[in-house]
Order: C-alpha cells, then structure tokens, then sequence
C-alpha cells in the first residue's frame, strides 16, 4: 500500500503555477464567488477552468497523468483559491480526497484505469465514508454492507454528507466485508455513476460552502465488479484513516484561505474607513485586532506547510501534522472571519460584503474531515497513547 513519492516541483515551477492560479483567481473565480454562494450551484465553469489549467490532480503522479506535484503545492493552491471561494476550492480538494483510496491502496491496474480521467477533471471523485450513525467515530455503526457474489460484490446501505456526491463519476465508498471483525472488517470500492441501484438521494440545505453538493448516495443491490475492491477485504478502514491524514491538511488550507481571504478584506476595509477623524485601524482597538488576525494567520500557515511536507516525505508522524493542521487552521479561519465581521461593523453582516459568506463558509471547517474534537483526539493519542 505504499505510495511512491511525489516528484518534488521546484519552488521555481511552484511559483508559477501560484502565480496563474491568483490570476485565474482574480479574473474568473473572485468575480462568481457571491453567485455561487447566491445560488447553491456547483460551479461548472470553475470546474472546467481548473481542469483545463491542471489544477484537478495536482498531487497525481504523472505517469498516472497528473502534474506529480508535491503536497505542499496542492494546499497553497487550494489557500489561494479559497481566499476567494471556499466552495470553488473544494472542488480542487475534494477530488484530491476522492482520488487517494485509490492513489494509497489501489492495483496498478486500478490505477491506470481511473486515475487518469480524475487527474485531467474529466471525471470527478468523490469519498463516501460517512453514515447516518457513523460520523466521527467513524467505524462504530457502519451500517452499509458489500457482500461477495462470484466475482461482484453487492452494495446496500446509505452514505450521507458527501461532497460532491451528486456530481461525482467516481466514488471511493466504505463498507463492512465482515460485521464481526470490527475496523477488519472494511473494505474499500470504487463505484461509478451510472451503476444499476447507485442513485444521490437528498441535497443537504448548508449555511456555508453552499456551491458544493453535499448529498446521500444510496446504493440498493449495487453490483459492482470484483476488480473494484481496493486493496484486500478488511483494509478498507486503515485506507479511509490514510487518506484523512493526507486530505485534512486539504481542508485546513481551504480554512487558511478563508482567514487569509478575510483578513485582507479587513485590513483594506481598516484602511480606508474613517472614524473620529483618522482611518479606523489606527485606532488600538481595530488595530490591534488585525495585529492579532495577522499573527493567528501566519502562525496557521507554518503549521500547514510543515504538515504537508510531513505528507510528502511519508513521514511517520503526519497523522499528528495533518490533525495540528486542521485544528489551527479551522480555529484561525473561524476566529478570523468573525473579527473581519467585526472590523466592518453593520458592513461586515451585510451580503453586499464577503466577510459574512467567508463566516459563515468557514465554520465547518471546524466540522468536516473530522471535528475539532477528533482532532484533538489524534493528538493527544499521538501523545500519549490511547489507552482502553
Ligand atoms: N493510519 C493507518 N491506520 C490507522 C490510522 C491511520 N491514521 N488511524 C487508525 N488506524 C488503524 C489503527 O491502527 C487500528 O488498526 P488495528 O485494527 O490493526 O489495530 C484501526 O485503524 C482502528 O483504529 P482505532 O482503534 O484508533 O479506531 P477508533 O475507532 O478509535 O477511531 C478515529 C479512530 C476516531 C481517529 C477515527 O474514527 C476518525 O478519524 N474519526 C473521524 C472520521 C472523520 O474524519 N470523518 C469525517 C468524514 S470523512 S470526509
């Protein structure tokens, strides 16, 4: 199940592919941010555009037709477009995730046959993990079932809070092989839309991230070939909790771009706003406050980054990083979002200003991926064990 290393960009080729994604930022996702908040579409467009400008597999090794990007490349362009657009960014991050049970645990064969579409964005991935009465612990009640038929598996049982779901061609879905045999007892599957008894049920209704899909899959006597297990039955659970380790520090760069999107906001706000006589950021109280948004930010960003050299080196600690990661950015991006509220006063809670979207986009990433609270859990297990 080892994935071979990413051949390392050099910070040269780095810079560029930032510097035309803050362009493609600025000219065609910055502009469309409030509409597809506005009207809770999946952004087709910005889809296309990321596709056409390799954007959809950074991380993708090439001769699997991705750019063989490194981690840290990857979560510095999802920051950059979620200074702008967390939704936007999600589709970057989400095919990432969609993408590694197969990058992590998958045949050569597998490989070959899906990573090159996901890689190119013809094809969208998705990761379906989460069921009604299994979110954070995430193995206790897994309720969805692939039973062996010949050379198929049937699948029955219901996922939900799936990004992308109702979008996705390909889904990496989790399912118990073995009831009895606890976190062995899970196996991993590619399933592709279209398959007979694979439909999206409900569309979940957000407060945030509202241009990104989140749906149910259902999957009623889902027969899927054989050939779309990945990796042995019972490795399913080890290769969903891999895959959070390299896809948390994903989302904590979305938080970071959150932050960092507000807290440019306030700081040109601070600047040109006038009261009693001076610009409001020269007075301590604001001033002061965007010191401290300004410290909370870069502190998150340092984290970030080491955690995603941690995912590039395959270090042996990166569940550790990716959860500090998470937490940090998550905490900043809430913190930091609700100050620029603030800054802005009456403006800030208006829709007319982005401030109160990157709010509101931002609290769940205190949520997804794992709570705050899991986080805290991996930690403090990294730290000191997990006892009975
Ligand atoms: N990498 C590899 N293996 C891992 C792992 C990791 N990061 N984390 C756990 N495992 C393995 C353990 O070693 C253990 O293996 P054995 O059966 O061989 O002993 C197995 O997985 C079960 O681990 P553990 O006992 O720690 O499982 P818990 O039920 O205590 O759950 C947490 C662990 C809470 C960390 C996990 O359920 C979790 O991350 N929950 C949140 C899920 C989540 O983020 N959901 C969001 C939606 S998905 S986008």
């Amino acid at each position: 199940m080892a994935v071979a290393p990413p051949q390392a960009h050099d910070a040269e080729e780095e810079a560029m592919i930032l510097q035309m994604v803050r362009e493609l930022v600025a000219e065609k996702v910055a502009p469309r941010a409030a509409e597809i908040d506005e009207t809770a579409e999946f952004p087709t467009d910005i889809k296309e555009l990321f596709a056409q400008n390799d954007l959809m597999g950074i991380p993708i090794p090439t001769e699997y037709g991705g750019l063989g990007g490194t981690f840290l490349t990857y979560v510095k362009v999802v920051e950059e477009i979620a200074k702008a657009c967390a939704s936007s960014s999600l589709i970057v991050a989400v095919q990432e995730l969609g993408m590694l049970p197969i990058l992590i645990g998958g045949s050569e064969e597998q490989k070959k046959r899906f990573l090159p579409d996901i890689a190119s964005g013809k094809k969208i991935a998705a990761y379906a993990l989460t069921e009604a009465s299994s979110g954070s612990d995430a193995l206790g009640s897994m309720h969805t079932r692939a039973t062996k038929r010949g050379d198929t598996y049937v699948l029955d049982g219901q996922k939900i809070w799936i990004t992308n779901g109702s979008v996705a061609d390909i889904v990496c879905v989790f399912a118990t092989t073995d009831p009895s045999a606890g976190s062995r007892g899970v196996s991993a599957f590619v399933v592709e839309k279209g398959t007979k008894g694979f439909t999206v049920g409900k569309k979940e209704k957000k407060m945030g991230i509202r241009g990104s899909p989140t749906v149910e899959l259902v999957f009623d006597g889902c027969e899927i070939p054989a050939a779309n297990r990945i990796g042995e039955e019972g490795e399913g659970f080890k290769i969903a909790m891999k895959v959070l380790d390299k896809s948390r520090p994903g989302i904590a760069a979305q938080a970071l771009g959150i932050a960092a999107g507000a807290l440019d906001y306030a700081i040109a706000y601070a600047k040109e706003r006038v009261a009693f006589g001076k610009p409001i950021g020269q007075h301590q109280g604001v001033g002061f406050m965007l010191a401290d948004m300004k410290t909370d930010v870069e502190a998150a960003r340092m984290l970030l980054y080491e955690a995603a050299r941690k995912c590039d080196q395959g270090a042996a600690d990166v569940s550790l990083w990716a959860s500090m990661a998470k937490l940090k950015c998550g905490d900043v991006a809430m913190s930091v979002s609700t100050d620029a509220v603030q800054v802005l006063g009456g403006f800030g809670y208006s829709s007319e200003y982005p401030v109160e979207r990157m709010m509101r986009d931002a609290k769940i990433t205190q949520i997804y991926e794992g709570t705050q609270q899991i986080q805290r859990l991996v930690i403090s297990r990294a730290l000191v064990g997990k006892g009975k």
